[in-house]
């Protein structure tokens, strides 16, 4: 007889465009890949991009990681959100400069609408700097939740000035 699955899929996308970027996301990486109850974790090619938002800002260092998880994606949020405050994030201006950012972007194919927590992640799909590394990684037939084929995403999003870096 079959049992359902503890362990589920989940995407994470980090970001970063202070106190040395690269550091930051390989770093977080890291910490990510160490957290309870993660496995199977794998990180996308790291790319730079334009920052979205305001313009007075540098520009960003953005990856992707795919992790298997067996907690919820509450818990999960908390766990990257203290990852987050590791690295002397500060919540200041929306969409503004950060140390690091990481952000639950998917949860096998779960819609999601709590106060503190929307999954998929309400701006994936008009970010290039999400949705490359995502694919770099992802099934290339890979949905998703609400909003269709990644190929399709990708195809009606603007690149905006990212390039892979490695
Ligand atoms: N929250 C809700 N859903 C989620 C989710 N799926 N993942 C809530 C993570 N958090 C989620 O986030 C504010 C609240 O969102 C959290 O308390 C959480 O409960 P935050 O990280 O504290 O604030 P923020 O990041 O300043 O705001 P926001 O709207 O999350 O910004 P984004 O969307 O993360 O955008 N340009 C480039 N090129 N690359 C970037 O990585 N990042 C941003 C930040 C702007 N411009 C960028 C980049
Ligand atoms: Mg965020």
């Amino acid at each position: 007889m079959s049992q359902a699955s503890n362990w589920h899929e989940a995407y994470i996308g980090l970001g970063s465009n202070l106190d040395a970027p690269l550091q930051q996301v390989r770093t977080a990486a890291r910490e990510i890949s160490a957290l309870p109850g993660i496995r199977e974790p794998r990180l996308s090619p790291l790319y730079s991009s334009f920052p979205v938002g305001p313009q007075d800002q540098p520009d960003y260092i953005n990856a992707v990681m795919q992790i298997r998880t067996d907690r919820s994606p509450l818990e999960l949020l908390r766990q990257l959100q203290a990852i987050e405050n590791q690295h002397g994030r500060l919540r200041s201006t929306r969409w503004g400069a950060r140390t690091l950012d990481l952000d639950l972007l998917l949860y096998d194919d779960l819609i999601l609408n709590e106060p503190d927590l929307i999954v998929p992640h309400p701006e994936l799909a008009n970010r290039s700097f999400v949705l490359y590394p995502l694919a770099d990684i992802a099934p290339a037939d890979l949905r998703i939740a609400g909003k269709g084929s990644l190929t399709n995403l990708l195809a009606n999003c603007a690149a905006n000035g990212i390039h892979r870096i490695e």
